[in-house]
């Protein structure tokens, strides 16, 4: 049989199986297969009958049935298992053939696989794949980033694939090495933090009274307003989700699961030594949830403030709820820039961060009106140090940080936990002062481990105190605190 198949296709779950058929939907003969190999069978005669999907019965038959230059992409299960299928394509490539590996795989596992395949002449993709099921059926936001050669011999099937926005594709070259993943991964984390903000803004209109109906009503509203965002649109919908017993949100347990990239996000936080905030907290209300038994028992125990959340003027404390979600989301988003920026330094990434926006404005999770006016931002000034600094983004605080601190004042009188509305807010505080209480800690750590200080004005210059009087003249070099 000729090649006759554009690109391969690896792991025939969820992911892969519509990616196929969005691929196949464009145009592009792909060939399917599948470490269990009855699927690719059960994949041909069923959701993939009618198409020009092919399937092999070997990973060599899938090899043979490839055009040159061949083009493999994997979409399995993240880890040893992409290493697995690597180690088994490698012999049966040619230099120059590209592997793309679209799972949600750790940055730092795709820049080693870059290296290996370098040295292979094996051309290497980590793309991050975002919009679930739905948007690998339909066109999801995809994040490339590796071997640049390979780029060009991918780019007319992704950017057909994904989906588009303003008429633009939500897919560009990301950068080098694991950069694709890293902005997946970032994506990921800012998915986290949007999503607890959504939950704390729900769980401050519960405590105020508010129907399910009263509630969707309300996200009905901003969904109109600046928003406007699919998170926002998919929570009316499950707060106005009844089955034959009612709501059925009520019903499901309080206990939120995690796959691991929004951790990996606040981990590769502090390892830069970026601020994301918003996101950590995001992950950590995850582990609270997680601890469902001790807050019940917790719950009998310890008491709150005793007080009823109650206002006078409900509409008005609603649109203070939407102002400090929407302070809190730019916070956020400029927090994860940031993240980006930083590792962008130190791996010599060239991101291009209104790209960055632009591809996460359709197709993914976190698609929304909003990441247009980030797109914008970068527009109107590509060397933006931080969107807070953005004559829109300033104006839109300035416009709601009342509100913002009405809200996590009031949560915080009331017994209500905001840990990401707060940290937000918090963060946002830090960042416009001028100056923080660090010179006590400075001071603290001189004091007793003789970590030394600079002084205002002597910047560079690190001196030690003998604060006591009684200890000795030497700074320390190894002792960290
Ligand atoms: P899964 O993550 O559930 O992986 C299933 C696929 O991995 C099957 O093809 C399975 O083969 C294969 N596989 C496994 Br499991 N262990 C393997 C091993 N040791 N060696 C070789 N193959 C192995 O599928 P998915 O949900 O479609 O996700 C695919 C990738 O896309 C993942 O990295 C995921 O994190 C990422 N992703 C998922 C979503 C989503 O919404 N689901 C969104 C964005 C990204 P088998 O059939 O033989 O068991």
């Amino acid at each position: 049989m000729s090649a006759k198949a554009d690109i391969a296709l690896i792991g025939l779950a969820v992911m892969g199986q519509n990616l196929i058929l969005n691929m196949n939907d464009n145009g592009f003969v792909v060939c399917a297969y599948n470490r269990t190999v009855e699927k690719v069978n059960q994949f041909l005669q069923n959701e993939a009958k009618g198409t020009k999907v092919i399937g092999a019965t070997s990973l060599q038959d899938m090899v043979n049935k490839l055009k040159l230059p061949r083009k493999v992409m994997l979409l399995v299960k993240a880890g040893s298992a992409v290493d697995d299928f690597i180690k088994q394509l490698v012999p049966l490539l040619s230099p120059g053939d590209v592997i793309i590996d679209g799972g949600n795989s750790e940055y730092q596992d795709t820049a080693r696989r870059c290296d290996e395949l370098r040295a292979k002449q094996i051309l290497y993709v980590g793309s991050g794949v975002s919009g679930g099921e739905e948007g690998a059926r339909h066109g999801p936001s995809l994040m490339p980033g590796g071997h640049p050669e390979a780029w060009p011999l991918i780019q007319p099937i992704f950017q057909s694939i994904c989906a588009k926005a303003d008429n633009e594709p939500c897919c560009e070259w990301v950068g080098e090495g694991g950069a694709g993943h890293f902005v997946k991964m970032v994506h990921n984390g800012i998915e986290y933090g949007d999503m607890q903000l959504i939950c704390e803004a729900y769980q401050i209109m519960k405590a105020l009274g508010l129907s399910q109906t009263e509630m969707a009503a309300e996200f009905e509203k901003w969904n109109s307003e600046e928003l406007d965002s699919f998170l926002i649109e998919i929570t009316r919908d499950i707060l106005n989700y009844k089955d034959d017993k009612g709501y059925l949100l009520e019903r499901i347990r309080d206990t939120a699961g995690q796959k691991g990239t929004g951790k990996w996000t606040a981990i590769a936080a502090l390892q830069y030594g970026v601020p994301v905030t918003l996101i950590g907290e995001a992950v950590f209300s995850r582990c609270l949830s997680a601890l469902k038994d001790e807050r019940v028992a917790a719950s009998k125990q310890l008491s709150g403030p005793g007080v009823t959340a109650k206002v006078d003027d409900l509409p008005k404390f609603l649109n203070h709820i939407k102002h400090a979600l929407y302070c809190a989301k730019i916070v956020s988003y400029a927090q994860g820039f940031m993240l980006m920026r930083e590792a962008a330094k130190d791996n010599n990434w060239n991101l291009n961060y209104g790209g960055i926006a632009l591809m996460w404005r359709g197709g993914c999770i976190i698609r929304s009106v909003f990441l247009g006016n980030i797109k914008e931002a970068y527009t109107r000034n590509p060397q933006l140090s931080n969107l807070l600094l953005d004559d829109f983004f300033k104006k839109a605080i300035e416009v709601g940080q009342n509100s913002w601190r009405q809200v996590v004042a009031n949560a915080f009188l009331w017994g209500i936990p905001v840990p990401a509305l707060s940290t937000a807010l918090s963060f946002y505080d830090g960042y416009r002062t001028e100056k923080l209480p660090a010179n006590l800690l400075q001071a603290q750590r001189d004091y007793f481990g003789a970590h030394t200080y600079e002084l205002l004005g002597a910047e560079g210059k690190f001196v030690h105190t003998n604060w006591t009087g009684t200890g000795g003249n030497v700074s320390a070099s190894t002792y960290l605190a």
